[in-house]
């Protein structure tokens, strides 16, 4: 019976990123360390991103129709002025103006001639937020539809995350600070982190002795735009390190429940499991369920276990009260590990370290930092998984929170409504409702947009598969 009680974590990586990376020097790299050096061979360093800067030494003329090409040249020429780029024949252009000339004096000159339709100040936007850290052009799973993300960047210009939304991660811990023999991850330097608890050892420092929880906290709130390592999803919230999973990443559904009811006591809005296993009880039910009923989102990783006939997974399967989340890779396919089934609500990248299919010299795992075999030894590692996936669905809930809304029915529709339909049309148990988009999901709440029950939307259609 006491077996009954386990539940492993559905995603135990670092064997399997290490038996790759070691497994010869033509195979994906799998960790980068901290100064960029790589963990286990050696192509080149990584460019950190361009950034964009606004200039005040530019304005834009747009000339009338019948002003005659050579005139409009000698018209800039004649201020001092240069062309920089035009359009629309030649008629629109962008000017730069001559050094030490402040832009309204020279927009004001070009207003007074007849040929000029307009002068104005070029104003620059950001098309999207883009994070400096340096590594974070090997997350794909941050970026755009097309390369296998889930457009982070649209998103973070609208939302990047309230420190009063708290994410509450139950698993092996986190690397949040030095204590002991522990030491705080370096790119968790600058992330939130509220008072947690550690539900094996009983204590108030649940730090991570096995890695994975670790891992996980970073795809939710790494510290970003710090300069350094790689990004998370809603950096801005904080985080509530709840350890509830041993060091070999196995906890008991008791545990599991403490952990949740410290969660519920202590004001966390989201709460992140990626875990799972295939026995049903009523304490985790019941805990799932009082998450629920208190206004908690709560989400779970589907599973890893495809291959075995993807076995129903608990706390995932307890659809009503729970987000799902599956896995897909790059190409937007399902993850070959990744479970299907009728509980299954979205997906999200959880990787594939079995291809590198975005060709840039790694196994197409989701980046992000945590420790070797010392507690003290960091690096950013490739890892994959629904473990993996599931925290990708837990940041966005977290910034649609931070929106304004922390109701679970609505936060959970926000997703699942905005997310990008794959495989067969609709829901299906393979993909759920398709993989997330962050940036629709927080551009469309509270546009009124979303005035679906999400639970009739789920009855019909999970009615239509079983
Ligand atoms: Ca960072
Ligand atoms: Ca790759
Ligand atoms: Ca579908």
């Amino acid at each position: 019976m006491a077996s009954k009680q386990k539940t492993r974590i559905t995603a135990l990586l670092l064997v399997v990123a290490l038996s790759l990376g070691l497994s010869g020097q033509n195979r994906p790299i799998t960790a980068i360390n901290e100064d960029g050096s790589l963990r286990l061979t050696a192509p080149s360093d990584p460019a950190p991103p361009s950034v964009l800067r606004p200039s005040l030494s530019e304005i834009i003329v747009r000339f009338a129709p019948d002003c005659p090409p050579q005139m409009r040249e000698a018209l800039i020429q004649a201020h001092g002025c240069s062309t920089l780029d035009s359009c629309q024949e030649g008629r629109l252009r962008r000017v730069r103006i001559p050094p030490g000339e402040r832009p309204q004096r020279m927009i004001e000159n070009f207003q007074t001639l007849d040929v000029v339709e307009y002068a104005e100040p070029e104003h620059y936007v950001r098309a999207a937020f883009v994070p400096d850290d340096r590594f974070f052009p090997f997350q794909w799973n941050l970026g755009g539809i097309a390369t296998g993300g889930i457009q982070m960047e649209a998103a973070w210009d609208i939302q990047q995350g309230d420190p009063n939304v708290i994410v509450a991660v139950l698993d092996t811990g986190v690397a949040y600070e030095d204590f002991g023999i522990f030491r705080q991850a370096p790119d968790l330097a600058d992330t939130r982190f509220v008072p947690g608890y550690d539900f094996i050892n009983y204590d108030n420092h649940p730090n991570d002795d096995q890695g994975h929880g670790t891992h996980v906290t970073g795809t939710i709130a790494q510290s970003t735009d710090n300069g350094l390592g790689v990004a998370g999803v809603a950096f801005g919230c904080s985080i509530m390190p709840v350890k509830i999973l041993d060091r070999d990443g196995i906890g008991g559904h008791f545990t599991i429940a403490q952990g949740i009811y410290f969660a519920l006591d202590n004001g966390a809005t989201i709460i992140n499991m990626s875990l799972g296993g295939p026995d049903d009880s009523q304490t985790l039910r019941d805990a799932v369920a009082e998450a629920y009923r208190r206004g908690v989102t709560f989400v779970c990783s589907a599973g890893n276990e495809f291959d075995e006939g993807s076995p129903i997974s608990y706390p995932a399967a307890y659809d009503e009260f729970c987000i799902a989340v599956g896995a897909v890779r790059f190409d937007m396919n399902r993850a070959p590990y990744s479970n299907i089934g009728p509980y299954v609500d979205v997906v999200a990248p959880g990787g594939d370290l079995s291809v590198d299919q975005n060709d840039d010299g790694f196994a197409d795992g989701i980046l992000q930092q945590t420790f070797g075999e010392q507690f003290d030894d960091f690096a950013y590692w490739f890892f994959q998984g629904t473990s993996m996936a599931a925290p990708h669905v837990a940041g966005l809930a977290a910034l649609l929170a931070s929106r304004g809304t922390t109701d679970p029915d609505e936060i959970r529709t926000a997703i699942e409504m905005t997310a990008i339909d794959l495989g067969v049309p609709g829901w299906d148990p393979e993909y759920g409702w398709g993989v997330i988009d962050a940036a629709a999901a927080v551009r469309h709440y509270g546009t009124g947009n979303l005035n679906v029950n999400p639970g009739s939307i789920r009855r019909q259609s999970t009615g239509t598969v079983e």
